[in-house]
């Protein structure tokens, strides 16, 4: 859109069921932050809207883990998640909650317009029931057998082993991870959106938007070429924690998570504005711009802007800038495994160090493909670039400043040739970095702003102003003068990335934020400004910090192994089943080869009744030398099979590792062959 007049900036509501960690900061909020940032201080008139989904399936799973209610959970976060937004300056103008009175309204009364203009189809379908929990079973509340890898423990909305995307009837051997239950298909009733009736329209609202980051504006038409993306889909669900559904026969359920959550935007924007709130969703000057995870598109690119569009009265999404993921020492950030950074965690070990993780988030956010965080690279670019660059340049000016000046800018001399392009350098600046920005590409943006410190960085240790002071004072009042206009313009232009640091800055030089545009000048501090000495910016982050943060993250993945490694638990048994192993043990009389084959041993058992012939596929382990009066435990009562042509009556238990190493389960002592275990 070319220069709306105002902009309404939302950053995706995230779900309070859990604390605020990096990855949550990188994908969405800190640029969303930056962004806002940056149209205030260009003077824009802009609102930043955003607060916590408090509905859902992941709160009632959340709440059944915790033992407590849906309530007590989101207060709980919403509460920690607000602030540790807010400790990190993300700076939204309204950080409401879904659960909110005006929200259940405006969620509620969208709906009934679009009912009442028989935008609906309702349907009866065939769902998941559990008999012994008495209620219906949201697809999350299912596992099973993934029928695309075999994963036993796949949801019934998506394998989380193989990606694949499920519905709960395609699981084999389907449960209820409520009661354990096997669920069963019962009729319920629901409200459909049909989609393809829009289609046309869609694919032209998507298409006029090819100005959308690549991943985003790809990931849109691939869905919209698959072919069922536009299929109906319900808006309402079986579920007792929501939005009641207000129309008659909704009694006991609730609209669907992602119908009520994107309008929460407008009702946290109702909120903030009062009555002005629909200058902020109807004037078509208004740029809508939803930040958020790449998790998120197809519902901010297509079916928020379908519901809109039958609802009639709204603009439509103008941007949807989408992150990819930020992962954490190579491996895909994760609550349940606390493999994570968590906000509040950082606070405490890293105390008024918010900037620090802006800016190194910020470096390597995953704005075109996932990146990687690690607390080497967090402890490099803050020692070797904030520390040694910006710090360095800023305390060095300050220090001098006053001890040559009693701390007031010195009026300059002729300027060399490094002098103004210094100086153009810091006029040029705003236009550069601006442009960057205003295309969402904040990595590019900071790099810019750190040239400026750098290139100052390098002004004074070239022109060391603590030897001319012994022999030229007009040179070195130049050289001061030249480089606090650098500290000046970091101080300004610094804003939207590391606002607590340049407004530290700020204090220090004595100056006040200016706009954007009249940053554009060569001399922002005037000769004769005093500035005071000001302490250091940034500090060291010593070796021992960074392995205390990569030990702690070792820590909870260790206690984790079995979940991320090991294949999960097998159903639970009864002691009748149990029983019917015959396990006893065996001792190894004669071993050797099975013609042709790598893997397999036939050997000759005694299990005290009897020998037995048995094949085991333990050759690439042992040879049949080592293994001739070992001591195993064998399952006798297995049904015999022919293995290449040889009769295999029984089986040698072993264990494996993750690895595939093998090992037998032999008795800690020697005992008579034929001992049963149980
Ligand atoms: N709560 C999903 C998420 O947190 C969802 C976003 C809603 S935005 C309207 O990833
Ligand atoms: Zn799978």
């Amino acid at each position: 859109m070319a220069d709306p007049r105002r902009f309404t900036v939302t950053a995706a509501l995230p779900y309070a069921n859990g604390p605020v960690h990096i990855g949550h900061l990188a994908g969405c909020y800190l640029p969303a932050d930056i962004y806002v940032r940056y149209l205030r201080q260009r003077g824009e008139e802009v609102k930043f809207i955003c607060g916590s989904d408090e509905h859902g399936v992941a709160i009632i799973m959340k709440a059944k883990a915790e033992g407590v209610s849906p309530r007590d959970i989101v207060n709980k976060y919403h509460s920690i998640m607000s602030k540790a937004f807010e400790e990190f300056g993300i700076s939204f103008d309204v950080y409401s909650r879904t659960t909110k009175e005006t929200h259940h309204k405006t969620a509620s009364d969208f709906f009934l317009k679009l009912y009442k203009q028989g935008k609906f189809i309702e349907k009866e379908t065939e769902q998941y029931f559990d008999p012994e929990a008495q209620q219906f079973l949201a697809d999350r509340y299912i596992q099973g057998e993934c029928p695309n890898c075999g994963y036993p423990e796949a949801y019934g909305d998506q394998c989380e082993n193989c990606g694949a995307s499920l519905s709960s009837t395609d699981l084999i051997n389907p449960k209820s991870s409520l009661s354990g239950a096997k669920p069963v298909l019962k009729k319920t009733t629901h409200w459909f959106l049909p989609l393809d009736h829009l289609s046309g329209k869609i694919k032209k609202y998507v298409e006029s938007h090819k100005d959308w980051k690549p991943n985003v504006y790809g990931q849109c038409i691939s869905w919209l070429d698959s072919g069922d993306g536009l299929q109906a889909r319900s808006m309402t669900r079986d579920l007792e924690w929501g939005i009641p559904v207000p129309v008659e026969g909704g009694e006991g359920k609730v609209l669907y998570v992602w119908f009520d959550a994107p309008i929460g935007y407008i009702s946290a924007t109702k909120e903030l504005l009062g009555d002005e709130w629909e200058t902020w969703w109807k004037d078509e000057e208004t740029s809508l711009i939803h930040f958020i995870g790449k998790d998120n598109i197809v519902f901010h690119c297509i079916i928020f802007p379908a519901m809109l569009m039958e609802h009639g009265e709204f603009i439509l999404p103008d941007q949807v800038p989408a992150n990819e993921f930020l992962n954490l020492e190579g491996k895909k950030i994760s609550t349940s495994r606390n493999w994570a950074v968590w906000l509040h965690e950082y606070l405490r070990d890293f105390e008024g160090q918010q900037d620090v993780l802006r800016y190194v988030l910020c470096a390597t956010a995953p704005e075109t493909k996932d990146n990687d965080f690690t607390w080497k690279d967090f402890q490099t670019r803050n020692n070797s670039e904030l520390v040694a660059i910006f710090g360095n340049l800023v305390n060095r000016v300050l220090v001098l400043m006053n001890k040559y000046y009693g701390g007031q800018v010195p009026e300059p001399a002729d300027l060399s040739q490094e002098d103004h392009e210094l100086l153009d350098l810091l006029e040029r600046a705003p236009k550069k970095i601006g442009e960057s920005l205003s295309k969402y590409r904040f990595r590019e943006a900071l790099t810019s702003y750190m040239n400026l410190a750098r290139a100052g960085n390098k002004y004074l240790a070239d022109e060391e102003p603590w030897k001319t002071i012994k022999t030229d004072e007009k040179r070195t009042a130049t050289i001061m003068y030249v480089a606090a206009q650098v500290c000046a313009q970091l101080s300004q232009l610094g804003e939207p990335f590391m606002p607590f640091t340049t407004a530290k800055l700020r204090e220090y030089l004595g100056l006040e934020l200016r706009s954007w545009h009249n940053c554009a000048v060569k001399e922002i501090i005037p000769k004769g400004h005093t500035i005071q000495k000001g302490e250091l910016l940034f500090t060291k982050i010593e070796d021992q910090q960074v392995e205390e943060q990569v030990g702690k993250l070792t820590i909870a993945k260790e206690a984790n192994t079995p979940e991320s490694d090991l294949p999960p638990l097998k159903d639970i048994i009864s002691f009748d089943d149990f029983s019917k192993l015959d396990i006893r043990t065996g001792t190894i009389l004669e071993a050797f080869r099975v013609p042709k084959t790598d893997k397999l041993l036939q050997l000759k058992v005694d299990i005290g009744i009897e020998n037995r012939t048995i094949v085991s596929g333990i050759a690439e382990y042992y040879t049949p030398e080592e293994i001739i009066g070992k001591q195993v435990s064998v399952l006798t009562n297995l049904a015999p099979r022919k293995i290449r042509g040889v009769e295999s009556k029984g089986m040698i238990l072993m264990a494996e590792n993750p690895g595939g190493e093998l090992n037998f389960i032999s008795p800690g002592n020697s005992m008579a062959s034929g001992a049963i275990i149980r």
